[in-house]
């Protein structure tokens, strides 16, 4: 479809007639059916492949909204901390809409092929000793002090577009899933997940309600523990983030459809990518693959439903963070350009 979010659900959101109709095609980003991960357990099982957005996360969703509303109401910039993505999607329609872009980002923890867009879009990429944690805490001191506008998910326009992937998810399936396991960082994504499934419910366009279940990485799981983490810490770096913003919202995301909060360990991560890729053709950046790992978790200990239909939302691509799977793969064999060599090896 040659149109974005405000084009596709204008009718669902916050906009007016002023609202410039601002896209770079983002949404619309395919369901795909798993058929060999967790096969045994008998359940229908789809990822939402959101790593397909233009910018290669869902953060392109709440992103157009965000920087719509601020081209409407006339803003000189905009800016964010962010652990990689939310960067690269405001840099990124920041320059689509011909205004500037800051982004604050923790030192040595943001993935190569992040910091990489927001420097390529032309943001002004500042590196802060400390956390996500801490940068948003700058990032909203920079934005009342220089007058530019917040663009992380305090901003509500972020979780009205990003609510957009529930309705795709129940337009696509004809209803809601049963399940939907999704990755919690700063815990806005779930939230928006849980108000575009209430919506979708109330105003009759789906049934029910999916479980939804918020996975953290266990070295990062302030929703898990039910209290902040001071030095959060996984090679997840996405969800890298100790005081979720939106825990509150989440909280009562889990608790309003019968869901669950559950960590994954750094290893369990790496296994379900390998799984993802090796068995599915799907290559999802760490912090989206922390699903597959729970899913994997869950059908292990008996606790998928067989008949169940359910969504794992893998968030971002596997492009963004190249040297994940170098932890646990080898190096390619190198031999001399001769075909003897090579079909040597390749006979092995
Ligand atoms: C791939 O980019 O917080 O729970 O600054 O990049 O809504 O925070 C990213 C978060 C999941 C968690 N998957 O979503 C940022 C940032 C990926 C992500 C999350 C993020 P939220």
């Amino acid at each position: 479809m040659l149109t974005g979010i405000i084009q596709k659900y204008g009718e669902f959101l916050p906009i007016s007639s002023g609202t410039p109709r601002l896209s770079l095609c983002e949404g619309s980003t395919p369901l795909v059916r798993l058929r060999r991960l967790g096969e045994e357990t008998g359940a229908e099982i789809y990822a939402k492949i959101e790593g397909a957005n233009p910018t290669g996360s869902f953060k392109d969703r709440g992103m157009v909204l965000a920087v719509a509303k601020a081209l409407e109401e006339g803003t000189k910039g905009v800016v964010c901390a962010s652990t990689g993505n939310t960067s690269a999607s405001a840099a990124a329609y920041a320059a689509a809409a011909g205004i500037r872009c800051a982004v604050l980002l923790p030192k040595g923890k943001v993935a190569l092929g992040k910091l990489s867009q927001a420097l390529a879009f032309g943001a002004k990429a500042v590196c802060i000793e400390g956390n996500f944690d801490a940068a948003l805490q700058f990032a909203r001191q920079a934005a009342a002090e220089l007058g530019v506008t917040l663009v992380n998910s305090v901003n509500p326009y972020r979780l009205w577009g990003q609510r957009s992937s529930a309705w795709e998810i129940c337009d696509d399936l004809s209803d809601a899933p049963d399940w939907l396991i999704i990755p919690v960082g700063n815990a806005g994504n779930i939230s928006a997940y849980c108000a575009g499934f209430e919506f979708y419910k109330e105003t009759g366009r789906s049934t029910r309600l999916p479980r939804l279940i918020g996975v953290q990485a266990e070295g990062a799981a302030p929703m898990v523990r039910g209290a902040p983490v001071s030095f959060p810490e996984t090679l997840a770096t996405a969800i890298r983030i100790g005081n979720p913003v939106s825990a509150d919202k989440a909280r009562r995301a889990v608790e309003l459809t019968n869901g669950q909060f559950m960590a994954v360990t750094d290893q369990e991560i790496l296994d379900a990518q390998r799984k993802l890729a090796c068995l599915e053709g799907i290559f999802a950046e760490p912090a989206s693959c922390a699903t597959a790992a729970a899913f994997l978790k869950l059908a292990g200990l008996g606790k998928m439903q067989k008949g169940s239909r359910g969504v794992l939302v893998l968030t971002g691509n596997g492009l963004k963070d190249p040297e994940a799977p170098m932890h646990y793969l080898p190096e390619p064999v190198c031999v001399p350009g001769s075909w003897d060599a090579i079909r040597e090896v390749l006979s092995r």
